[in-house]
């Protein structure tokens, strides 16, 4: 397959609650765009480089101790800081797309939604972490709680996972917020059969697409 030669890279992130099917559509979306040429780099948060994904482990382990919303949004951002400036912002100046699962709508629905963190701190620190670098386009694989819980139900629960289920209606309810303010969300119904979903991620991927060859 010949590479493209683009000017710039895009940004492409997805977001949802847990066993919304995030990975899954980023494998499918990878595919889409590898097959159209372009040069594509899978990565995900909190991760995505050697410490952060370190940091990572600290985050998701269950442990006695309380964990405080502020601690929680200044690790998961000190692994931001890390991947945005060694990994992604390198990769879109070499002209290449980025696929991550996560980024900082996540933040915005988990610590402060969930974890009831002031919006106000959550900005700042997205400022100050990665100034005006925001995805060109996020999908938000929306879903109630419970279906999405219940497809991951067989498997060892980390310690957001552990959360009763009211903590997940507030992050529903924070990303829903989100996808209704920022005309870079395209919402889709996660609570469909796998292959509706998937139908509609290609669909907005291809828009998208269409978008990028008009501006060329
Ligand atoms: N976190 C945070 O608090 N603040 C932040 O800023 C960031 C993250 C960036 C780890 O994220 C935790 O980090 C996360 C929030 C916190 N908390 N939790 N929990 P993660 O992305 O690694 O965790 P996750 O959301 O739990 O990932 P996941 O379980 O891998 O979910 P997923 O990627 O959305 O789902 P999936 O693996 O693609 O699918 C799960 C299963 O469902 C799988 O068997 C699929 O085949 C199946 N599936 C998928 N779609 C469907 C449909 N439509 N129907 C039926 N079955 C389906």
């Amino acid at each position: 397959m010949k590479r493209r030669v683009e000017q710039r890279g895009r940004f492409i992130t997805l977001e949802g609650g847990e066993g919304v099917g995030k990975t899954t559509n980023l494998r499918l979306i990878g595919d889409i765009l590898a097959r159209r040429g372009y040069d594509v780099l899978v990565t995900r948060e909190p991760g995505g480089t050697t410490l952060a994904e370190e940091i990572r482990e600290v985050l998701l382990a269950r442990r006695d101790e309380r964990v405080t919303p502020l601690a929680e949004a200044l690790l998961v951002f000190a692994a931001r800081a890390q991947h945005v400036h060694t990994v992604i912002e390198p990769a879109l100046a070499e002209g290449r797309w980025v696929l991550c699962d996560r980024f900082t709508d996540s933040t915005f629905a988990y610590q402060s939604g969930g974890r009831g963190l002031d919006v106000a701190i959550v900005e700042q620190l997205a400022a100050w972490v990665h100034g005006t670098r925001w995805p060109d386009m996020t999908l938000y694989l929306d879903a109630p709680a419970g279906t999405a819980m219940a497809r991951i139900a067989d498997r060892d629960h980390d310690r957001f996972e552990g959360e009763p289920k009211a903590f997940f209606d507030r992050v529903r309810a924070a990303y829903r917020e989100r996808a209704r303010s920022e005309a870079r969300v395209v919402e889709i119904d996660a609570s469909r059969p796998l292959a509706d979903v998937s139908a509609d991620v290609t669909a907005a991927v291809e828009r998208f697409l269409a978008g990028v060859a008009c501006s060329a």
